[in-house]
């Protein structure tokens, strides 16, 4: 992907025009060219970028933040930004074929364009939409219209719709790749996945794996489960629950880097893997979605806070 293909598409002053009328709605440059949109509601705030309709942050009024964003982020055009909750479309992962391919292929580097900004009494309403062009047909070579709708209030909702607008049917892979925020990642219990089977990344994606107990972290994890069933991380450390429930996903993927690869990220502090689990609502593995010339799919996630009962 040449440099320009990261271009924004919409000036700060369209950005600001769009969101006029709701004082509770900002455009900001945290880095020069990566334009956000700053939401600060009653009951919670959060920040968006442009780049991937990426949610950065979300935290209900008065909590530490839900979601991890680490300290070594990039936010420059065209890089990934690790944290919050990157979209991963039309491929999850390596690409299948062409290993040379953008990791979790180039819904999350391009800029998308934002087609509204509003409040429904205190939720704030942000919807964005990305459209094939030249650059997405060199890399998939096929026609789509993606719109994401977030939505932030006491819990924080994002949903992927995404269309086929072509001729041809196709199949893809995606994930809401959701950084949770942790206290220490030792100190979990990850409910939800017992009971389903998983693929294990770190073991050659084999034969499926049985879950037996609720997963506790004391090492790299990197897992697709079969399962459509909500997480709830019980973090004993901030002394909270965090509830990920989801649609239109049959699989979940659970990722943590442990040490290693925490010091081989280069936009990851060495102890930055204490402090966050990624729980992904996927459509990935064996769970690949068709999408029909005018069909469509929708893949969603919802985020919320529990007391640790
Ligand atoms: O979702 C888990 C995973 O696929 C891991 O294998 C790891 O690569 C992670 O995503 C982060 O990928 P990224 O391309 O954002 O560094």
């Amino acid at each position: 992907m040449r440099a320009h293909d990261f271009d924004m598409t919409q000036s700060l002053d369209d950005l600001t025009a769009i969101l006029s009328g709701n004082p509770e709605l900002s455009v900001t440059e945290p880095e020069p060219g990566f334009p956000v949109i700053e939401v600060h509601t009653p009951v919670s705030s959060a920040t968006v970028a442009l780049q991937g309709a990426q949610v950065l942050a979300w935290a209900p009024t008065d909590h530490p933040p839900v979601l991890y964003l680490s300290p070594k982020a990039r936010m420059q055009p065209g890089t990934p930004v690790r944290g919050g909750i990157p979209i991963c479309w039309p491929w999850f992962g390596e690409h299948s074929e062409d290993p040379e391919l953008p990791s979790h292929g180039f819904a999350r580097t391009r800029f998308w364009e934002l087609v509204s900004g509003t409040m429904e009494g205190r939720m704030a309403v942000l919807v964005f939409r990305l459209v094939s062009d030249e650059v997405t047909r060199a890399l998939f070579p096929h026609d789509f219209e993606l719109t994401a709708t977030i939505k932030v209030a006491d819990k924080l909702r994002v949903k992927l719709q995404m269309k086929n607008t072509g001729e041809d049917l196709y199949k893809v892979s995606c994930a809401l790749h959701t950084y949770l925020s942790l206290g220490d990642i030792e100190r979990i219990q990850l409910e939800g996945v017992k009971g389903s089977h998983y693929l294990d990344r770190l073991g050659g994606d084999a034969e499926p794996v049985y879950q037996e107990k609720n997963l506790q972290i004391k090492g790299e994890v990197d897992r697709i489960y079969q399962s459509m069933s909500s997480v709830l991380i019980r973090d004993l450390d901030r002394y909270r629950s965090v509830f990920v429930d989801k649609a239109g996903s049959r699989s979940t993927v659970i990722w943590n880097p442990w040490k290693e690869k925490s010091k081989a990220l280069p936009d990851l502090p060495d102890k930055g893997y204490k402090e966050f689990v990624c729980v992904e609502c996927a459509n990935a593995g064996s769970d690949k979605p068709t999408l029909r010339p005018n069909g469509s799919h929708t893949l969603e996630t919802v985020i919320g806070l529990r007391p640790l009962s």
